[in-house]
This record gives C-alpha cells, sequence and structure tokens, in this order.
C-alpha cells in the first residue's frame, strides 16, 4: 500500500418526494413510519423503542437520521448534533447518551454504573464508555444530501466534521489493539449484534459476574426466550466493569474480549469515503480519507476475508472465528471491495437465502446454533439488510437490491416496526415501534435507491 497521512483530530470549528411503493399502502406505510419517528422523539434526539431503550443509542441514532432525513432535515441533523454534543476528548462517541429526565432503574446498565462523569475528558451528560459501529459519517453525508440549503444555513458539516475526524482517530489509533490497522471491539455490545454466536468462543473465557450482583431491566419489556441469557449478561457486566475500573483505557492486555470485527472495519471504510466527500464540501482536503478508506479496504480483505465471507479476528489468539453472520456479507458497503461477487453469492446462498428470507438472517440458517427468534442468533433486522440493500446497489446488483427492498417494505408492512423478524415466517419479536426499523423503511419508501453520490 501507499503510504499516506491519516488526519489527526482537528478543532471543533424535505425531500419533498413521494413514497416509493406508489400506492395506498406505502402512503400507509409511510405515515406509520413518520408516527414511530415522532412518538420516539424527545427534545432533540430519538430513543430506539419507548420502553425497552429510553436513552440515545449511538449507531441507532445514525440509521434514524438517515430515514429523519425524509421527515425532517433540520431533525436529522439535531439527531446526529446531540450524539455528538456527547463526545469525549478523546474522541469516542459513547454507545448511550443518558437522559437525565428518565428514571434511573429504566435500563440496565445505567449512569451509575458506568460513572462517566467521574472521568476527565468525558461531557457533562452522563454516557456509557463503550463504543458502537461507526455508521455517523455516512449518515451525516445522507443527512446533508437530504438539504444542502438548511444543512450550509446551520454550519451542519463544518460543526461536525472535525468531531467525525476525532470520532475515527480515536478509533484506529486507540481502538487499533493488536498494530494490524484494524479497529478492534472490546464488548460484544460495540458489535451492536450483541449476542451473536461469532462472540460465544471469545467471551467463554470471561468469568460471569453472578446474577445476584445486578438486575436486568430489559426482561421487563422483551421475553426472556428471545433476548441473551443471564450468563451472556454476567459476562457483559464483567467486561464493562473492568474497562469502567481501568478508567476507559485501551490495550489488548488490559481487555478480556478484543475482536476485530468485519462490520466496524467496514462501516469505518465507507465512513472515510463519505470523510471525503464532507471534506470537499467545508473545504478541507478530501485526500487523507480516501488514503484512509483504501489502505482499510485492503487490510480487511487481505486480514479478514476467507473463501466467500469475511470472519471477525480474535485478537487474543489471531485466529479467524469461523462462523457466518450477516455482518461478514456487510463488507458489501464498501466501495470498490474486490471480493463483492464472492459476497453476493454467500449471500444468495442456503446460508443466507438472500432471494427468499426476509429480513436477511443475522446468522447462517444452516448452523446447528441458529435461533430464528433469538436476538442476534439468527432473526432477521432492517438494519443490516438496509445495509445490504446499499451495498447491493453500489456494487450494481440492481435486481437482488429492488427484490430486497420489496420484500422489506412488505415484510414491515405485515408484521409491523417490530425490532427483529424471523427470517422465513416473517413473525417479529422483540420490542414495537422499533425506531430504526420505522427509519429505514421510511428511508426505502423515499428512495427506490440509495443516494450513492460521491461515496461510490
Ligand atoms: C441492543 O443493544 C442494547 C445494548 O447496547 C441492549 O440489548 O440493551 C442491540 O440490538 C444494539 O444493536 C442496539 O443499538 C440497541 C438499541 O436499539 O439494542
Amino acid at each position: 500500500m501507499t503510504a499516506c497521512t491519516v488526519p489527526g483530530p482537528v478543532s471543533p470549528a424535505p425531500s419533498g418526494a413521494s413514497p416509493g411503493a406508489g400506492n395506498g399502502a406505502g402512503v400507509g406505510l409511510d405515515r406509520a413510519a413518520r408516527r414511530v419517528l415522532v412518538a420516539n422523539w424527545r427534545r432533540h434526539a430519538t430513543v430506539p423503542a419507548a420502553r425497552l431503550y429510553p436513552h440515545q443509542w449511538s449507531w441507532d441514532s445514525a440509521f434514524v437520521a438517515i430515514g429523519l432525513r425524509h421527515l425532517s432535515p433540520v431533525r436529522a441533523q439535531r439527531e446526529l448534533e446531540s450524539l455528538f454534543g456527547a463526545q469525549w476528548a478523546d474522541g469516542r462517541i459513547p454507545h448511550i447518551v443518558f437522559d437525565p429526565a428518565v428514571p434511573a432503574d429504566a435500563y440496565f446498565p445505567g449512569p451509575s454504573f458506568w460513572r462517566s462523569t467521574g472521568i476527565p475528558g468525558a461531557p457533562a451528560v452522563p454516557t456509557s464508555g463503550i463504543v458502537q459501529p461507526p455508521a455517523h459519517a455516512l449518515a451525516a453525508w445522507l443527512t446533508f444530501r437530504a438539504d444542502p440549503g438548511a444543512a450550509r444555513a446551520r454550519g451542519f458539516l463544518p460543526r461536525l466534521y472535525p468531531r467525525l475526524v476525532a470520532w475515527h482517530h480515536y478509533l484506529t489509533t486507540r481502538r487499533d489493539l493488536t498494530g494490524s490497522g484494524l479497529i478492534s471491539i472490546v464488548h460484544p455490545w460495540e458489535s451492536g449484534m450483541d449476542n451473536s454466536p461469532a462472540w460465544d468462543v471469545p467471551l467463554s473465557r470471561v468469568t460471569p459476574v453472578p446474577t445476584a450482583e445486578f438486575t436486568r431491566r430489559d426482561l421487563d419489556h422483551a421475553a426472556a426466550a428471545e433476548r441473551p441469557t443471564d450468563t451472556d449478561y454476567g459476562r457483559y457486566v464483567r467486561l464493562a466493569r473492568d474497562y469502567r475500573d481501568a478508567g476507559y483505557a485501551d490495550s489488548l492486555r488490559g481487555h478480556g474480549f478484543a475482536v476485530e470485527d468485519p462490520l466496524c472495519n467496514a462501516l469505518l471504510a465507507a465512513g472515510e469515503h463519505a470523510l471525503a466527500a464532507i471534506a470537499a464540501e467545508v473545504g478541507a482536503d478530501p485526500a487523507p480519507h480516501r488514503c484512509a478508506a483504501a489502505r482499510l479496504t485492503h487490510d480487511l480483505t487481505t486480514s479478514l476475508y476467507d473463501g466467500g465471507t469475511f470472519f471477525p479476528r480474535d485478537a487474543h489468539t489471531g485466529a479467524l472465528i469461523r462462523t457466518y453472520s450477516i455482518g461478514g456479507l456487510l463488507p458489501l458497503i464498501v466501495p470498490g471491495l474486490p471480493v463483492a461477487a464472492e459476497l453476493i453469492a454467500t449471500a444468495l446462498s442456503d446460508r443466507f437465502r438472500l432471494a427468499g428470507a426476509c429480513p436477511v438472517p443475522s446468522y447462517d440458517l444452516t448452523a446447528d446454533d441458529h435461533d430464528s427468534g433469538k436476538y442476534w442468533r439468527g432473526p432477521g433486522w432492517i438494519n443490516t439488510s438496509w445495509l445490504l440493500w446499499y451495498g447491493l446497489h453500489l456494487h450494481g446488483e440492481t435486481a437482488h437490491a429492488d427484490d430486497l427492498r420489496r420484500r422489506l417494505l412488505d415484510r414491515v408492512r405485515r408484521s409491523g416496526f417490530r425490532e427483529y423478524f424471523d427470517p422465513l415466517t416473517g413473525t417479529g419479536h422483540g420490542t414495537d415501534d422499533f425506531s430504526w426499523t420505522a427509519a429505514l423503511v421510511l428511508d426505502m419508501l423515499r428512495s427506490p435507491a440509495p443516494d450513492l453520490d460521491q461515496v461510490a
């Protein structure tokens, strides 16, 4: 690879389209999606779901902004601005920004667990200390594109750009735990796919905290059979507690769990393409971002790709974790990915049944431990299917993309704005009125094809 300078932190400085379905059902779905987003809006951001997730989540806000831009471009800008308002001095974007108006026991682990306000450089508003997949630069660019005039009038990108750069800089420096050029997640919650079977082996080395030491709140609002187990939670709590007690310092030795995740690295690479477009818009140099995108794409492909999919790598052992999950197909969102055709063949295979299953399953349909109703161990999700739809368009697979869009919209029309779905029967699972389901349905209704301008 050609050497290039990766940018360091710098000082901060209505579409009007009609619903794409073009019929009464599309109009009804559009209205229902808007209603969910309006109901879940809280002063300056959207909660993923009113009861189960009553605060602001990081990658949820990115997906929400992508939908919200059709409803109110300014509100979509504010969604991202409020998240980046909780950025830490080291550049990290916390995975949860807590709403101080919400009762302390509404969600576990809450502010008293994370104790962020005692950390030098953390914001005044309480947050968690871990992160989530970096979908934000892409979301910011798409939000800008919805109404460039309104965005320019508010100085949206000039204000957000340095914060996005600082966020990516945190990831590419502090989170390159192995020196491979790829970033590591240090908690399953950081993947966004919390209890994916992909994490079972690295997680098995973590000693669970006894259940008597914490009180789960998720089971007050969702069926236990569809959520992670108590043992999973004991391990999640152990990892988060250790990280907190180390002052949220990053080092391979300090983390009991460290994995180079294909989706996070792919979103970062796609995000660098978006940052190049944003840099050009704000009068900064796009070249370092193009260079970073090329380097990440190269490192991702040479390190994590094998035989038709990308596998996560356990940073402690160096071994690839050879499970087939949707995250292994999502590097398809990276422009110029050299193995796109191979990924699409895997998506069409019995493992994922792209041409029939809907939403696309989160985990291998042929695996013995596939569970079509349990959280990230098999059900299909709208956000990962949206990313696949985006990637299919990016690589010229418009027929598969159009077919997937049609079936996703139909699925939600029949089963509602659920959190996740059985990919074969379509039965809805998890919470209802889930924000990113509504936002991304709205996006696909309003934009029959994604806006690839300048990021492709
Ligand atoms: C789920 O994760 C949270 C922890 O972050 C939880 O289970 O309590 C995941 O589906 C994650 O991807 C999502 O961002 C979050 C809020 O929707 O819920």
